[in-house]
């Protein structure tokens, strides 16, 4: 029955491949969120009007016991395809921005690059409403810019400066915004909390869902199918999001997991596969998987996609696979390109425009590089705060200044 709908859908698509206005659209595209803190295009400012095109997603989606998933047949106005090309832009050279400052000794500690994988960021959050919350792992500079921390703030988050967005004490792994809850270096451990952030939503009533990000290597950890169990029994409003880049630290998927359809490992739940690649594809997956987070309870979605870097700046990444299958990737399933030949060939943007998206973009992180450049350090009474919720001065042990002024026992040491 669903194929036989997903025929005819696809068939539709083929013959509505063409420039509509947006009165004849009979399924609206995606209501946007409005962000903070980015100068996102606007078609009105930019002078566009709100053409659109509907089109068949070429990949189809894989369901684990659902009867219907996701829309195949997408729309997209041109005011969307500007924001997205200018969000994916501008987090692929964020993250050159990060390997630069990496590589000159300016980033400290870990440094995990998301390049490769913008389009499930994008995606996602294209399908996100306003009271949507977000959690995810250590790769998360992409992550922050998308749910409204400025590029200087994840820059100088990097580098260790006071404008970064955690005060530029948290570093690489800990960033974190509205309905944004970070940024954890504990692998799968964003699963139980962002569970936790599902049942406040379900407890306040607030008719927001959490979408939890997690990858295949923590797949496989206990704690991820024990919130599947307390998901579905609490029937949390609740997305599990695998970004499956086929890679753990240094280790295939196959080589470390029994079953790498990791969209039906939920065992009872409902899970869908979407291309990673694709960011109408993400798009529409969450849209699905928002709603039946909201009317039936936790779903489990798997974005195939690619990470171009190493696990971390410390690993090349080439000795568990070849360079060759990197560059293939590059060339074929690249996101950025993918969606830039879309909107070529749809004629949504021309190469003008796309030029124009590249240089702002540009602009916009070479900015942001030079204001972490210029931004000084956390002043050192900061060294006191953060910590615990109080302020514990002269309290704190391993603060070495205290230490030497201090005698802990007496003060009662925290
Ligand atoms: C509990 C725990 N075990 C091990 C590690 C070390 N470690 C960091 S990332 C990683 C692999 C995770 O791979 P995956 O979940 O696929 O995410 P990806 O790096 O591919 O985005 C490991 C084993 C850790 N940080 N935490
Ligand atoms: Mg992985």
């Amino acid at each position: 029955m669903f194929n036989l709908a997903n025929q005819i859908q696809c068939r539709l698509a083929k013959l509505l491949m063409v420039r509509f206005s947006s009165t004849q659209l009979s399924r609206p595209p995606t209501e946007e969120v409005p962000e903070e803190g980015q100068p996102t295009p606007n078609a009105q400012e930019m002078g566009l009007g709100d053409e659109y095109r509907v089109m068949l997603l070429p990949n189809d989606f894989k369901l684990h016991r659902l009867k219907e998933g996701p829309e195949r047949v997408v729309a997209i106005r041109k005011s969307q395809a500007l924001k997205y090309y200018r969000q994916l832009a501008t987090v692929r050279l964020l993250e050159t921005a990060a390997s630069r400052l990496y590589k000159e000794q300016l980033v400290r500690g870990f440094c995990h690059l998301y390049t490769g994988q913008e389009a499930c960021a994008v995606g996602i959050r294209a399908a996100m409403r306003s009271n949507d919350n977000l959690i995810t792992g250590y790769r998360v500079h992409g992550w922050a810019y998308m749910m409204g921390v400025p590029a200087v703030g994840v820059l100088a988050e990097l580098t260790g400066r006071r404008s970064g967005c955690s005060g530029g004490k948290g570093g690489s792994m800990h960033m974190y915004g509205r309905n944004f809850y970070g940024g954890t270096g504990i692998v799968g451990d964003q699963v139980p909390l962002g569970a936790g952030v599902a049942f406040t939503s379900k407890y306040l009533q607030d008719g927001g869902v959490c979408l939890a990000l997690y990858g295949d290597g923590a797949a496989n950890q206990g704690q991820v199918f024990e919130c599947f169990n307390m998901a579905l029994l609490w029937k949390l409003p609740m997305i599990f999001v695998c970004e499956n880049n086929n890679y753990g630290m240094g280790t295939r998927s196959e080589r470390a997991a029994s079953n790498i359809n990791y969209y039906t490992r939920g065992d009872l739940m409902p899970g869908i596969w979407a291309d990673g690649q694709d960011v109408l594809a993400v798009r529409s997956a969450t849209e699905f998987a928002i709603k039946h987070a909201l009317n039936k309870g936790p779903i489990l979605m798997e974005l195939g996609t690619y990470r171009y870097g190493g696990h971390s700046m410390s690993d090349p990444g080439t000795s568990y696979r070849t360079r060759e299958e990197i560059q293939k990737v590059r060339r074929q399933h690249d996101p950025i390109q993918g969606f830039r030949e879309l909107c070529l060939d749809q004629q949504i943007l021309s190469l003008d425009e796309i030029q124009e998206i590249n240089q702002v973009a540009r602009l916009e992180i070479e900015g942001a590089i030079r204001a972490a450049r210029k931004d000084d350090e956390p002043p050192l009474n900061n060294l006191w705060s953060d910590v615990y919720s109080g302020l514990f001065e002269g309290k704190l042990r391993g603060v070495l200044a205290l230490e030497l002024e201090h005698d802990n026992t007496k003060d009662g040491e925290v």
